[in-house]
């Protein structure tokens, strides 16, 4: 029987919603009269809603208080779930249902492990929701990532040892959430930004099929 798991990121691995993050984030900025750019948007990935609103407040020199923080949340979650409500399956990024079609043929399980709290929403929109064994997010955590909480709930879920999870994220925050955590990280994106990852690949499609081998009945 297999030992392995996997745990699954989902904004930037399966789906990349950072555009649309990005999209109602800048709407706030717009409104606060500040400027808000692609490249700021990089410093929100895998980052927590709460945590991100205080980095978009920092990029603006903007101090608010605390009822208007919990207001400004609440209105850029419904702007950005505007656009989560428009996804289809069209949105799966190249190489993820390939790549779980390649884990269900070994029969290895794998969940999802999200910062985010709509991530069950966003994979009923792109019909992946019931192909998870379950689903880790934002609702289930107490600390954020880089704190490894999702991930070691996710290896409770699969009944795996946490060496014998096998973690794809895009986020530098994850990939030290999934080694703090004491599993195996794969960074999906850009080799040299997540250089602390044990594997790299710029793509699911990049990944062989046999690249599963090496952990299986070992
Ligand atoms: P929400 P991941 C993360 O998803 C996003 O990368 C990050 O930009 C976002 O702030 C976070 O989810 C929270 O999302 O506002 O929907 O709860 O990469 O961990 O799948
Ligand atoms: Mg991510």
């Amino acid at each position: 029987m297999n030992k392995v798991g996997v745990i699954f990121d989902l904004d930037g691995v399966i789906v990349d919603t950072a555009k649309y993050h990005y999209l109602a984030w800048k709407e706030l900025a717009d409104h606060l009269g500040f400027s808000f750019t692609k490249e700021h948007n990089e410093l929100l990935k895998g980052v927590s809603r709460d945590r991100s609103l205080e980095i978009l407040l920092d990029i603006g020199k903007v101090s608010i208080s605390e009822a208007d923080k919990q207001a400004y949340l609440k209105s850029k979650n419904e702007a950005y779930l505007k656009y989560i409500y428009k996804m289809d399956d069209g949105e799966i990024l190249p190489g993820a249902e390939a790549l779980l079609n390649t884990l269900d043929k070994l029969k290895i399980p794998y969940v999802l492990g999200s910062a985010s709290k709509n991530a069950p929403l966003i994979l009923k929109q792109v019909h992946l929701i019931d192909r998870f064994k379950g689903i880790i997010d934002g609702n289930s955590v107490n600390k954020a990532k880089p704190d490894p909480e999702v991930f070691l709930i996710g290896a409770q879920t699969l009944n795996l040892d946490p060496k014998n999870c096998i973690v794809f994220e895009d986020a530098i925050a994850g990939i030290e959430a999934a080694n703090r955590a004491g599993m195996i990280s794969v960074g999906i994106g850009d080799k040299e930004t997540l250089s602390a990852a044990d594997f790299n690949f710029s793509d699911l499609k990049e990944i062989p099929e046999n690249f599963f081998n090496q952990f299986i009945n070992q």
